[in-house]
Formats: C-alpha cells, structure tokens, sequence
C-alpha cells in the first residue's frame, strides 16, 4: 500500500487512485456527447423491488471486492417495515444472489444476536476492509439510532462490537486504513427522528472500541440550497495521490420532503478533518424513475464504492427512493477536475 509520502506519487503527473487494480468491476462509459461528472449505468436498478422472499425493498447497502468477485451487506426492509443486515455474492457485481436470513452478529461473549428479538432494527450498512478484515458499520438501535460495528473474515460468521457512539447517531463511515495509527470514523450525529439536521464529524480510535479527539469536518451549507439541511458521508473515503474524495448525501427540504442528492469533497491525506475541496453543487441529483419513486420518493444514498487503480474507474453504490439499488460511474481525473472548477470558494 502506498503512503502520503510515496515518492511515486509526487513525481506522478495528474492525480491518481491509491487502489489496486480490479479490472472486473462494473464499468460503463460515459455516453456520448454527456459532460456529467457522474454517469448512470443504463440498467439500473440493479436491485428491483422484492429481489427474495421476505426482502421488500433492498438499497443503502455496501459491497467490496471478494475473491476474485464481489461480497457486501445489504439493507433489506421486510413487511413489517423493519430493516435488517443480509449477505450477498456477486460475479460480476451487478447480479447478486442473498442469503435469505439475516446476520448473526456474534458477540464477544459467545452469544449470537439477531434480528428484532435483539435489535430493533440495523440499516444503511458499509464495509470496509483493513488490514485484510472487512469491518462492517451499520445504524444500529441502541434506545435510538447509534453506530453499530462489527467485522467478518469470511462474509459466513460476523463478530460485534461495542457500537462506537452513545445515540443518537447515524452514517458510520470508517476510513479504509488507518490514519497516523489511528482507527478514523466520519458519522453524522443526529435526532431520533428523521433529523432536520445533520453536520459530518471525524473521531478516531486506537482500538475499535473507545472513540475520541472528535473533530467537525463540514455542515449542512454553502450556496444554493441542495444541501442545506443536512449532509453525511457515503462510501468510505476513496484514497488518491490529491486527498481522500469523499462522496456523500447532501439534503435539502422543499414543500413536498425532503430531496437526497449527492454531493462530492476532498479530504486532506494527513489531516482528514481538513475539507480541501467540496462541491458547489450536486453531482447526482433524483431524476429517474428508481430514484424518484418508490417508498421515499426523491432518494440518492450513497453507501459503497469499487475503485480500479489502474484505470481510474470509480462505481458508486446508492439506494434509490429507499426502494431500489443502483451504480453510477465517474473517473478519478474527471471527478477531481469537476470538483476543481466547482469548489466552493
Ligand atoms: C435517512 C436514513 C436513510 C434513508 C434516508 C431517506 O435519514 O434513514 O436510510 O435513505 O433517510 O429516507
């Protein structure tokens, strides 16, 4: 893995993905004659409503690299309307086959938790693999939402730990390695309700389990409106040679709801409480049909990303209108060069 300091990377011309190559992951490219910085592949949803028995709505979910294929964990809503955690393997990352029972989270005591027996509920999960262990961050009910964390060696037998915060908290986000030896985490603290607030912060942890020296990475702001509501972080921030690029959900309250669209920033390397770069305007906004339809309607949540170091290519995972699950693409330059022109200044 290379570090902040590679000298490779300084003599490199341009900025680059520090990832390693992953040349089957889902890639389209930008059609003709289109200038986004971000791009829909052409048959989403990946993820159509009731994709198995028992699983109404599948979306917000998180997916990496898996053996030569892809793993992740998916938010399934059920018809009771509570959600849970389910394992799904992918070929290619684009159809995916689930277990149809939820998670057993193992506990440091031996027992085994499930479902809402134990839970309440556990939603919009991330995975994010250190150090060779995938750790896996849910919103998991603790008398109201906080962060749930856990971690798998084989996407068969998952191990809980202490959720990190105190509620109420949402939007868990670890980095994928760890910063000056430190475990760093982005979450977005909030209400128990639906949360007409919400500002990104950075703590950070020697061990997974005690979580501190807190700081504000940015709010709910800047010109226009998409998001001045409330933001929070999507993927785990993706490492390139100019800053972490951090993809997140940028919210903003009209007379009908609210309106989730996506936004984009660049974290610095070294210092991640740092905004480098963070966009005047969305990158990904509701306009399709799997986006603006379905059980909360004008919905993009973005919760995962696959990454090719050698290339460049960048596939953001979200869930649309808390119904289906779908990809977007961008390239690292192309992204980089649309957040230079459109940084907010
Ligand atoms: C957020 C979370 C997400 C959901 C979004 C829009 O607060 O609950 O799971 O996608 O609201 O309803």
């Amino acid at each position: 893995m290379h570090t902040p300091t590679d000298p490779a990377l300084t003599a490199s011309t341009g900025p680059k993905l520090i990832a390693s190559a992953l040349p089957n992951m889902p890639w389209q490219e930008r059609p003709a004659g289109d200038n986004e910085p971000m791009w829909r592949h052409a048959a989403n949803p990946i993820i159509d409503r009731r994709p198995f028995p028992g699983a109404d709505r599948v979306y917000n979910s998180a997916v990496v690299p898996w053996k030569g294929g892809f793993a992740g964990v998916f938010r399934n809503d059920g018809r009771n309307g509570l959600p849970f955690l389910h394992v799904g393997r992918s070929a290619d990352g684009l159809a995916w086959d689930f277990d149809h029972e939820p998670i057993l989270f193992r506990q440091a005591d031996g027992s085994i938790k499930q479902g809402s027996a134990d839970y309440g509920y556990q939603y919009d999960p991330r995975v994010v693999p250190i150090d060779g262990r995938q750790y896996v961050i849910w919103c998991n009910d603790f008398h109201g939402p906080t962060i749930g964390l856990g971690y798998t060696d084989d996407f068969e037998t998952f191990h809980q730990l202490e959720n990190a915060f105190v509620p109420f908290n949402r939007n868990g986000v670890l980095f994928p390695r760890k910063i000056d030896g430190d475990y760093v985490m982005l979450s977005r603290p909030s209400d128990s309700g639906h949360t007409p607030f919400g500002d990104i912060y950075l703590s950070r942890s020697t061990d997974l389990i005690h979580w501190g020296r807190h700081r504000y990475v940015m709010g709910a702001s800047g010109p226009g409106w998409w998001q001045n509501l409330k933001i929070g972080a999507g993927p785990a921030p993706i490492e390139t040679s100019a800053g972490w690029l951090l993809f997140y959900h940028a919210v903003t309250k009209l007379c009908n709801g609210l309106v989730y669209s996506m936004g984009v920033a660049l974290l610095d390397l070294n210092e991640p409480d740092k905004v480098l770069m963070r966009g005047d305007g969305y990158v990904l906004t509701p306009e399709m049909p799997y986006e603006t339809t379905g059980l909360t309607p004008n919905v993009i949540f973005p919760c995962a990303a696959l990454c090719d170091g050698e290339t460049g290519r960048i596939a953001v995972y979200y869930g649309g209108a808390d119904t289906f699950t779908n990809v977007a693409y961008t390239r690292i330059e192309l992204i980089l060069d649309w957040l230079e022109v459109h940084r907010i200044r």
